[in-house]
């Protein structure tokens, strides 16, 4: 395959035939197509197809991984994906505002998402209702957000889980702060240490506030892991517009390393996660993992896919399914049955009715919520605008139903 690494780009001084090198306009073409295939240094350790492929460098992270801790792998995948359909049609049927799909992204979220510890600290953006899961957020609090009854539902503290962040590539900063602070409190430095990770897209590498904290984290060896899922699309704009190198080559000019896995395999996100985590924890920080993926749906449901992309990209990308190549290695291995997937379908079905009956019933939060929720200590200015807000309201017929 031909790669922009591969080409000699003339430099001053240079002989005409050193120019004479310049790419064709087909190899640019294949060039700027390189950024948006796996190429050879993908870690895989699960293919499309199921089968399991050793890695001498990441097999090692991975050796707790036995049939049963992959079925819970494949059910959490399995019930984000159900959550994920289903609020999906809530936001159809004009039970929340907007909704963003997760589609096709559940190995890469799932497998970052476990390979947390618990002091770990996590930033995500706005479609990472996988890693939402996998640290005990509720389903419940994501739908207060997308019904627009609520800013964030749950103590990002407790949780180690940042409030979502829809200001593109804004919480890169605030990852990076968080981090050098990690570090500048000793959390960091052997095995025990804490990290952080922060979830950000392929069209978030192009912000500025991203470059800043990549340069923050690197001068100041934070325990950080930039997890940038290329799901190949921001919005409509490709991939190939945000970059003419692979986006985990980007690490390189910041001095740090960088890795690309595919996103749609969750053992080798979770081995390379749990790789990268382990590095910074440890000192050796930051680190940048690009999980090359597909974002399987439209970009939220405000937005129309067929408009901008060929449906056959889709078609191409539903063979490299996440769900269903850890479904092929548990049934062809005899880790799993039919009675386990049945069950898995069944708790899926009962997951999703409860997400509905919560939806549809969710109750307005009261009015004054704002001003408690906002400031940890209340302040005399506060209040005289609640107590302003409340009365205002007051205002209005059938306010004593409030
Ligand atoms: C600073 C800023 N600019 C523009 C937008 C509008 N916007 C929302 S999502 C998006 C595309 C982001 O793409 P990417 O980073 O690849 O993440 P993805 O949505 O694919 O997960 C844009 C431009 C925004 N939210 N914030
Ligand atoms: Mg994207």
């Amino acid at each position: 395959m031909s790669s922009p690494e591969q080409w000699t780009h003339p430099q001053p001084g240079d002989s005409s035939a050193a120019t004479a090198a310049k790419p064709t306009p087909e190899q640019v073409i294949a060039g700027l197509r390189a950024t948006s295939e796996g190429g050879a240094d993908l870690v895989q350790l699960l293919t499309p197809e199921g089968e399991r492929v050793d890695s001498p460098e990441f097999d090692r992270y991975v050796t707790d991984i036995d049939g049963a801790r992959l079925r819970s792998l494949f059910r959490d995948m399995t019930l984000v994906r159900r959550f994920d359909r289903e609020a999906n049609a809530l936001q159809r049927q004009g039970q929340l505002g907007i909704w963003v799909p997760l589609l096709g992204q559940e190995a890469a979220q799932i497998g970052a998402g476990r390979a947390l510890r618990p002091m770990d600290m996590a930033f995500p953006s706005y479609r990472e209702h996988g890693v939402a899961w996998c640290r005990n957020v509720s389903p419940q609090d994501l739908l207060g957000i997308f019904r627009c009854s609520d800013h964030s539902g749950w103590d990002p503290v407790a949780a180690r889980f940042h409030p979502y962040t829809i200001v593109i590539g804004n919480q890169v900063l605030n990852a990076a702060g968080y981090a050098m602070g990690q570090r500048f409190d000793g959390h960091v430095g052997d095995d025990d240490g804490e990290a952080t990770i922060c979830f950000f897209g392929d069209g978030a590498t192009s912000q500025g506030d991203v470059h800043e904290g990549f340069v923050w984290a690197a001068v100041y060896d934070a325990p950080l892991v930039f997890f940038c899922q290329n799901n190949q699309w921001a919005i409509s704009e490709p991939t190939e517009r945000q970059s003419r190198l692979p986006l985990y080559q980007r690490a390189q000019g910041y001095g740090f390393p960088g890795i690309r896995v595919d996103g749609n395999d969750v053992l080798a996100c979770l081995a390379v996660t749990r790789w990268a985590l382990d590095e910074c924890r440890t000192g050796n920080g930051p680190m940048l993992i690009e999980a090359f993926t597909y974002r399987m749906d439209a970009h939220t449901t405000t937005d129309d896919p067929t408009r901008y992309r060929l449906s056959d990209e889709l078609e191409a990308w539903k063979l490299k399914d996440p769900i269903e190549r850890v479904r092929a290695y548990l049934s062809r291995n005899g880790l799993a049955d039919n009675d386990f997937f049945e069950e898995i379908a069944a708790e899926a079905d009962n997951f999703a009715a409860e997400i509905r009956d919560f939806c549809v019933n969710m109750p307005d939060p009261p009015p004054d919520r704002i001003f408690s929720e906002v400031y940890a200590e209340p302040s005399p200015v506060l209040e005289a605008q609640r107590a302003e807000y409340l009365s205002y309201l007051d205002g209005f017929v059938g306010a004593g139903e409030r």
